[in-house]
């Protein structure tokens, strides 16, 4: 029986040593959610890397945790603490990630990192040949993982390949300035299909195709090496039912089954004291744009003093790759940020902004979701954002105003909300006014249509959308005998 073979940086799973044993726990993020239409029963493999280094392993363990694995049908690819340093840390994060996110004074270009990213994809080509069999369909993740559909196709020449990028595709001007664009180009064409979030970045790469390999583009179908490769936009969707019902159950909760941090909201908010809760989540990330939100909230607080007391920002940031050194500059610049607006403004009986730089578990998350009278998300450039989609569908009186960085992908799709330049702090600040001050039938009708959407165009159907034009590449290639 054919299979679907999933390939992502990392498995859909934590691991948890205890002892002698090992566990693995299924993860609840958006991929591994949404793939679970395509990864269930057993007729799909998912291949990562488990998290684990080689030099955590030894024998004894190695065969534990690739038997926890299996369970789920997971098959690793062992990495050394060096591979993950030159290859994830190194050009995954230091040259690809902040190029795609038109970060370039982030961006390192090392010889070093760019051999090891190479042969990590090399290692996960060589695990997926191991793993394939006739008829099977491939489905390649991310970034991380640009060279592999072509590393594949070497080996197998007829096998079906999807590939689908989660990041931003940069526009020509930017990503020709990379060293190695002709081997990432290649690397990607090597699929049948090349899937991203918008329209915006399908035209980039394929005017970075035209322009720097010179290819023959036909609408969206690109004609590589004796090969079509057909590129289109699948914007990906949430679990919605999942933040809908949960947002449910979590309003008709009684007093005494309310989690700490919810009966600490509901304290605050009684009384004399009422303030309404602007949210802002995000992983702590330069391209989230969380100093330039700091920046135009202390504007508006300045620009609107009778908001003083009446509006409290709740910014929650999730700690992230803290290896690497932007991201411990941007750490230290929020810490001081923070600290210097609530010294300016603090009161005996208000706080401006409430920060919480940690993970939180899906129940908080679905506290701050719905006790959040406004969401502002101010990303610099996001490839999608699904916190924006959580918000709105956590939304089951149909109130909260989202207002949303027309630099993120899920922006093209959510044009009810109150779309902003997240470097326009004028701007920002009339919006978080404008939200704060919104009639209420204002509300429910614009989250009315943006909830109806992301009911519709939820994950699974994102994942199933995918799939069925993967296979529908395979028909085209019959019909005209390419295959
Ligand atoms: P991310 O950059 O991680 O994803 P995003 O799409 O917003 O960004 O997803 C973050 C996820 O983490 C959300 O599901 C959110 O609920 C969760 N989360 C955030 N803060 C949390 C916290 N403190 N505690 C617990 N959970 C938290 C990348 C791209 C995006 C793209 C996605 C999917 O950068 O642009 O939307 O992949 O393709």
């Amino acid at each position: 029986m054919s299979k679907t073979i999933i390939i992502s940086n990392r498995l859909p799973l934590q691991l948890e040593i205890n002892n002698n044993s090992i566990t693995a726990i299924p993860s609840v993020g958006g991929l591994a959610t949404g793939m679970k239409s395509v990864h269930s029963g057993s007729d799909s493999i998912w291949v990562g890397w488990s998290g684990l280094t080689d030099e955590n392993l030894d024998s004894k363990s190695e065969i534990l945790v690739k038997n926890a694995l299996k369970k789920h049908q997971c098959v690793g690819v062992s990495l050394t603490e060096a591979e993950v340093d030159g290859f994830y840390y190194g050009f995954s994060n230091n040259a690809l990630w902040p190029l795609f996110h038109y970060f370039m004074e982030y961006t390192s270009f090392e010889k070093e990192t760019w051999e090891t990213y190479q042969s990590v994809n090399q290692k996960f080509a060589d695990v997926v040949i191991d793993n394939l069999e006739e008829g099977d369909s491939i489905w390649v993740h991310d970034y991380q993982l640009l060279l592999l559909p072509e590393m594949i196709r070497k080996k197998k020449p007829d096998v079906t390949i999807g590939f689908f990028l989660h990041i931003p595709f940069p526009s020509y001007e930017v990503f020709r300035t990379i060293p190695c664009r002709e081997a990432l180009l290649k690397g990607m064409l090597g699929a049948d299909l090349i899937g991203f979030h918008t329209y915006d970045y399908e035209r980039h790469f394929l005017s970075s195709t035209q322009r720097i390999l010179g290819h023959e583009i036909n609408f969206n179908n690109v004609h590589f090496d004796n090969r079509i490769v057909k590129v289109d936009s699948f914007p990906m969707g949430i679990d919605y039912d999942k933040f809908h019902d949960a947002a449910q159950h979590h309003n008709d909760k009684e007093k005494k089954e309310k989690t700490e941090i919810q009966q600490e909201i509901d304290k605050h908010l009684t009384g004399g004291n009422k303030a309404k809760l602007i949210l802002s989540i995000d992983r702590l990330d330069y391209t989230k744009g969380i100093a330039n939100r700091l920046r135009a909230f202390e504007y508006f607080l300045d620009k609107y003093p009778q908001f003083k007391g009446k509006a409290r920002l709740v910014m929650l940031a999730v700690p992230s790759r803290s290896d690497v050194p932007q991201y411990q500059i941007l750490k230290n610049e929020i810490d001081q940020l923070v600290g210097r607006i609530n010294g300016k403004f603090a009161e005996v009986s208000w706080t401006p902004i409430w920060y919480f730089y940690r993970s939180m578990p899906f129940e908080n998350l679905i506290d701050l979701y719905t006790s959040s009278e406004v969401a502002l998300l101010t990303p610099i450039r996001d490839g999608m954002n699904l916190v924006a989609k959580e918000y709105i569908a956590s939304r089951v009186d149909k109130k909260g105003v989202l207002i949303l960085s027309e630099m993120t992908g899920a922006s093209k799709e959510m044009s009810e909300a109150l779309i902003i330049n997240p470097n326009n702090f004028e701007e920002i600040a009339d919006t978080i006014k404008m939200a704060l001050e919104m009639p209420e039938e204002e509300q429910i009708k614009r989250n009315t249509a943006l909830q109806k959407r992301l009911k519709r165009y939820n994950v699974e159907k994102w994942a199933n959308d995918f799939m069925e034009a993967l296979e529908g590449t395979q028909a085209t290639l019959k019909k005209f005998s390419l295959k």
